[in-house]
C-alpha cells in the first residue's frame, strides 16, 4: 500500500493540554507520526511519498473562509501581544452570548474558533495542519489510479468543524479528502469513523448532505470526549437524513462487541454502495491507550483490516488518534496489512 506522509507534521509539537485540572505534557505528539512510518518501512508495506500542494481551495470547501483566515494568522497575533507560550482558547460564547458579532481580538478569535482547550496553537501549527490536509488531498488524488492508500496525517482531523478547532484537530483531513474524491468525481463517498472518539467535526460538515454518508463508532457521549455530539439518535438533517449513523458503545468495550458495531456499520456502508470509503483510522481503541476505555489488542487490528477490505471499496486510510506512543505503530500498521490480506504481528 501507498503512504504518503510530509516532515512538516514536526512543526506542531504542543507543549501541554489542561486535563484532569493540571496542564499535562500533550498526548498528541510528533513521536507518533514518526513511530507509524518507522513500521510501515520494517514491514515494507509499500512506497513512501510526499505530498503535492493542492492549495488552499479544497480546505475551502470544508471549511469557512474565515476559520481559515484565523488558523493562518493566529500565531502572529498572539505572539505580538509578546507571548511565546503556546496559543490556547480559555473563553467559549455559549448559549446566551454573542456569536454573530466577528471578533477582534486573539484571545476571542481563540475561543469563537474551537470548542476546548485541546487544540494548541504554534509558531509552526499552521504549516503543519496545512501539510496534513495535503497528505489526505494526495491520497485522494491517488485513488484515481490505485485502490488504496495510507495517508499518515499529523496533526489529526476528525474533531475539527467547519468552523472549530478542539481535540487536537484543526483541520478535518478526512472530510478535505471525501470531498476532492467528490470533486474528482465520485457520486457518492462513505466516512468509516473508527477512531475511539466520535468525530464530531465530520459529523458535523456532512449531515445535511446525502453524498457523503458518515459512519462512526465510538465511546458514548454520556461517558465520553466529545460528549456533546455522537449519540445514536442524531441521523442527519434535511437532505442528510438517514445518512449519518453513530454507534456509541460503553466503556469496557471487548474487541468481540466492538467488531459486531463494526458490522453493522460496514453493512450501512455497503448499502450506500459509494464510490470510495475514507476511513478515519484512529487506534486509540487500543486496550493500555492511557485516554480511552476499550480493550482492542494488537493483533485485532489486523481483523480490522480485513473487514474493511471486505467491503471491496476504493479506500483511503487517513490517521486520526492512538496515543498508546509505543505500540502505534504496530496497531496501525496492522490494520493496514490486514487490509492488504498480509499477516502483520503482535
Ligand atoms: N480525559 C483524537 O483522538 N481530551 N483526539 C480528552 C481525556 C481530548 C482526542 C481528555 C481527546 C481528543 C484525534
Ligand atoms: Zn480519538
Amino acid at each position: 500500500m501507498l503512504t504518503i506522509y510530509s516532515e512538516n507534521h514536526k512543526l506542531h509539537h504542543g507543549n501541554g493540554e489542561l486535563m484532569n485540572g493540571s496542564i499535562v505534557p500533550c498526548f498528541e505528539m510528533p513521536r507518533r507520526a514518526e513511530l507509524v512510518l518507522e513500521r510501515v518501512r520494517d514491514v515494507k508495506l509499500g512506497e513512501v511519498i510526499a505530498p503535492r500542494d493542492f492549495g488552499l481551495t479544497p480546505l475551502r470547501k470544508v471549511h469557512s473562509s474565515a476559520y481559515i483566515n484565523f488558523l493562518e494568522t493566529a500565531w502572529t497575533d498572539w505572539a505580538a501581544l509578546g507571548r511565546d507560550f503556546d496559543a490556547l482558547p480559555m473563553t467559549w460564547p455559549v448559549r446566551g452570548m454573542n456569536q454573530l458579532r466577528p471578533p477582534q481580538q486573539i484571545e476571542a478569535k481563540l475561543g469563537f474558533y474551537s470548542f476546548d482547550g485541546g487544540a494548541p496553537i504554534q509558531a509552526g501549527t499552521w504549516r503543519a495542519v496545512y501539510s496534513s490536509a495535503q497528505v489526505a488531498l494526495e491520497g485522494a488524488a491517488q485513488l484515481a489510479h490505485i485502490s488504496s492508500a495510507f495517508a499518515l496525517c499529523r496533526p489529526p482531523g476528525h474533531h475539527a468543524a467547519s468552523d472549530y478547532m478542539g481535540g487536537y484537530c484543526y483541520i478535518n483531513n478526512a472530510a478535505v479528502a471525501a470531498q476532492a474524491l467528490l470533486d474528482g468525481g465520485a457520486k457518492r463517498v462513505a466516512i468509516l469513523d473508527i477512531d475511539y472518539h466520535h468525530g464530531n467535526g465530520t459529523q458535523g460538515i456532512f449531515y445535511s448532505r446525502a453524498d457523503v454518508l458518515v459512519v462512526n463508532l465510538h465511546g458514548d457521549p454520556v461517558f465520553e470526549y466529545p460528549f456533546f455530539l455522537g449519540h445514536g439518535d442524531e441521523i442527519g438533517s434535511g437532505a442528510g437524513e438517514g445518512y449519518n449513523l453513530n454507534l456509541p458503545l460503553p466503556a469496557g468495550t471487548t474487541f468481540v462487541a466492538w467488531l459486531a458495531a463494526l458490522e453493522v456499520a460496514c453493512a450501512r456502508v455497503s448499502g450506500f454502495a459509494p464510490d470510495a470509503v475514507v476511513v478515519s483510522l484512529g487506534v486509540d481503541t487500543f486496550k493500555d491507550d492511557p485516554i480511552s476505555q476499550f480493550q482492542l489488542a494488537s493483533e485485532d487490528y489486523l481483523r480490522v483490516g480485513q473487514r474493511i477490505a471486505a467491503l471491496g471499496l476504493k479506500t483511503l486510510f487517513v490517521m486520526e488518534g492512538g496515543y498508546a506512543v509505543e505500540e502505534i505503530g504496530v496497531n496501525a500498521v496492522n490494520v493496514l496489512t490486514g487490509f492488504e490480506g498480509r499477516s502483520g504481528k503482535s
